[in-house]
């Protein structure tokens, strides 16, 4: 049982119109006016008026997702913070920082993580086997690629988690995903996102990009964390919607990469991705399948 419930189940009684004062509980009230909600009260009923920017009560109103949420205003990586809530035993619960003091990207890379992004971490119950966890970062791919899309911006994927947009020959980088998983019996796993949202350029990175850049408008940072959960829920489950959903968003399928792996460097044409994720490279002489890697793509010779 979470403090909150109690105010979300209020909030959601609010999709349907006023709600009578007499069953509108006080501390409902209070907690969500807490985290920044405002009511009138007019002949008998309490009004929803505002929700707060970007808040737990934004994002979770209408969302369409089976998943509780909260935001922090600093953390120092969502994804950690996640991590201690699936061993605390929770589930169904999105993490979101507006800025991260140490975000992570994968093999412990800096993930730079400004006010304006939407660093967020779900904790699920994983439903399928470990070996393919990488389709979640797959969906959560898909996720992000269709959010940019619904605002007009044209990403796609590189493999296996960057979402970029290409634009005149110049590629950036608008958001990763990074996917953790634990737990034996209990387990769980954590799918990371980082989405350039509403950055302006001069905090972004080098060779990055956000939605606001690209489009040239203020960004809803509440909208954009609602579709992705959304589209996540959609597709996490079900892995042949999400391969095929991933390989009709992605940029490297058909071109000629180099990716690095712990190892080794294999350059070729990635043909295709096996039901696990995994890159399949025509090297000329043989087939190659990387399971991890940093993926570059090729001019064509
Ligand atoms: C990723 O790693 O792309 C996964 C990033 C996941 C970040 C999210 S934010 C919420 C959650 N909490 C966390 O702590 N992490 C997750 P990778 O493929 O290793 O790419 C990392 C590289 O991307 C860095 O080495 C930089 O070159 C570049 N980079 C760093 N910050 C960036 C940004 N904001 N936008 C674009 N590129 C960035």
């Amino acid at each position: 049982m979470n403090d909150h419930d109690p105010a979300r189940e209020l909030l959601s009684r609010f999709r349907e119109g006023p709600v009578p004062v007499e069953s509108a509980p006080e501390q409902a009230i209070r907690t969500l006016q807490e985290a920044g909600v405002e009511f009138t009260r007019t002949n008998g009923k309490v009004h929803l008026e505002v929700l707060p920017n970007y808040a737990w009560p934004r994002i979770e109103y209408g969302l369409q997702a089976p998943c509780t949420v909260s935001v922090h205003q600093t953390l120092e990586s969502t994804n950690d913070q996640a991590r201690n809530a699936a061993k605390a035993g929770q589930r169904d619960h999105a993490i979101f920082a507006v800025e991260q003091t140490a975000g992570r990207g994968r093999r412990d890379r800096t993930w730079d993580s400004p006010p304006g992004g939407v660093w967020g971490s779900l904790v699920l119950t994983p439903q399928l086997p470990p070996h393919k966890s990488g389709l979640a970062t797959f969906a959560a791919a898909v996720a992000v690629v269709d959010m940019a899309r619904e605002s007009g911006v044209s990403a796609e994927i590189k493999w296996p988690n960057d979402v970029q947009i290409a634009n005149n020959g110049k590629v950036n980088k608008l958001a990763g995903v990074l996917t953790e998983r634990g737990g034996g019996q209990e387990s769980w796993l954590i799918i990371g996102f980082g989405i350039n949202a509403d950055i302006p350029a001069a905090t972004l990175p080098t060779g990055a990009t956000s939605l606001r850049v690209e489009t040239g408008d203020a960004v809803d940072r509440a909208a954009v964390a609602r579709s992705v959960l959304e589209r996540v829920y959609d597709l996490v489950d079900d892995p042949s919607r999400t391969l095929s959903a991933w390989r009709d968003r992605t940029a490297t399928l058909g071109q000629r990469v180099s990716v690095q792996t712990e190892s080794e460097s294999i350059v070729g044409e990635a043909t295709d991705v096996t039901e696990t994720g995994a890159l399949i490279i025509d090297t000329g002489s043989r087939n190659r399948t990387v399971t991890t890697g940093d993926c570059r793509h090729l001019r064509s010779a």
